[in-house]
């Protein structure tokens, strides 16, 4: 039979050592998680539209890229910046209904300009230097552009910081999927042909699929729709309502630096899921969470918390030692917390594990009985802390722990004619 003696939660969250129980092999444990209703960091992709009818929109970009970029510099502690482009594919396509010419020769699908960086002189520079192009028919690479967002891994978000993107644009995208008229907007507008630039093949772009990936992978779209043609607006925000990309859609207004503050702050306020899971899949099996998630949070300034209760369940055929994972809180697709696990499983044999219930004993066994401890004459006791530590090697002998080590619980390793694990508590 096997058990769990001891465990460290280490500091992320709660700066407290947890100590287990005895056998069998089931011991509960609880977290708890503070969430702060502001970011500590962010990353933020500036993604333009570069299209004819958006010239008024780059230029005012352009002259308030230093403001928007100060501004949310001074409301969140760490955040960085990147720049990425497009107009639409630069050629006609007749497929799922719809037959056009996309866009121009020198028209571009997604172009990343700037990945994402701390140094806002050169994002500054790399909106600096777009250029408008052309976009010929009405819809845009949009879909193209977004899903870039998720799958160019050359952006380089971080897994435990908010993820923007501010999406400049004025039009509706390519798709084929767009034309269903059981949506309270819809238009025939043709396909979007992925990476390959071909229509009909696997990596062609759905738009409902796009925006459900976007927001599972945490990415939360902007949409800044060009004040001098709104006619979209009220599509776009059906997109980024809260059952798909989970989003915002917004007119691009004319103090735009504290237009995108407000917007960015207002979101770190709500979470629609707070979960935690075991990184490692091979242990997700052996821990469960009551409950499993926190849902609908509108969080209080400057920080609330939740509590999970953790249940840790060794399969039974486990091996003795050490075992160590991770725990990874998640305010929706957003690491915001890690808790590391280090999980002593000892072999449960009753008169090695507890020594307040030690039934049978001879002089010259190894044996634990109160904080005294007979190591026999064929054996050496290592005693290890619950993180790993060797503390003592023990020859033979008879030996008071209390003098040795400070109270709490340890791993015994005993060597000899065989090898045994056990715990050592010290009172
Ligand atoms: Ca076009």
């Amino acid at each position: 039979m096997l058990g769990i003696i001891g465990w460290v939660v280490q500091p992320v969250i709660n700066d407290t050592v947890y100590v287990g129980d005895t056998c069998p092999g089931t011991a509960v444990d609880s977290a708890l998680l503070g969430v702060p209703s502001a970011y500590a960091c962010a990353d933020v992709m500036f993604l333009f539209d570069l299209t004819g009818s958006m010239s008024g929109e780059l230029s005012y970009a352009q002259a308030n890229a230093h403001a928007i970029m100060d501004s949310l510099r001074s409301s969140i502690p760490d955040v960085r910046f990147g720049v990425a482009s497009h107009m639409d594919y630069p050629r006609a396509y007749n497929y799922c209904g719809y037959s056009a010419t996309y866009g121009s020769s020198g028209d571009y699908p997604y172009r990343l300009d700037r990945p994402l960086t701390h140094d806002t002189a050169s994002v500054r520079s790399a909106i600096y230097s777009l250029s408008i192009g052309y976009g010929s028919d009405g819809p845009e690479s949009y879909a193209r552009a977004l899903w870039e967002m998720i799958h160019d891994t050359a952006i380089g978000w971080r897994t435990g910081c908010a993820r923007f993107v501010i999406h400049w644009l004025d039009n509706i995208p390519h798709a084929c999927d767009l034309n269903d008229p059981s949506r309270p907007y819809y238009a025939n507008t043709g396909v979007s042909p992925g990476r390959d630039a071909t229509a009909g093949t696997a990596d062609d772009i759905l738009w409902y699929p796009l925006l459900r990936e976007l927001r599972m992978s945490g990415i939360r779209p902007i949409i800044m729709v060009s004040a001098s043609y709104t006619t979209y607006l009220s599509w776009w925000r059906y997109w980024m309502s809260d059952t798909l990309a989970n989003g915002i859609a917004t007119i691009r207004g004319s103090g735009i630096a504290r237009q995108i503050d407000s917007i960015v702050g207002a979101t770190s306020l709500v979470i629609d899921s707070l979960w935690p899971m075991v990184r490692e899949p091979t242990y997700r099996p052996w821990v469960t969470f009551t409950p499993p998630y926190y849902t609908g949070i509108t969080l209080t300034p400057p920080e609330d918390t939740f509590s999970f209760n953790i249940n840790f369940n060794v399969p039974s055929s486990t091996s003795p030692g050490l075992y160590t994972f991770h725990i990874d809180y998640y305010r929706d697709a957003i690491r915001v917390d890690t808790q590391l696990v280090n999980l002593w499983v000892f072999s449960c044999t009753t008169g090695w594990d507890d020594p307040t219930s030690v039934a049978e004993r001879k002089e010259n066994s190894l044996y634990v009985a109160g904080n005294v401890m007979n190591v026999p004459a064929n054996y050496t006791v290592s005693v290890y802390s619950v993180d790993g530590k060797k503390l003592l090697e023990l020859k033979s002998g008879k030996y008071d722990l209390k003098g040795m080590l400070k109270p709490g619980v340890y791993l015994g390793v005993a060597e000899g004619v065989r090898t045994v694990k056990f715990k050592v508590i010290v009172r």
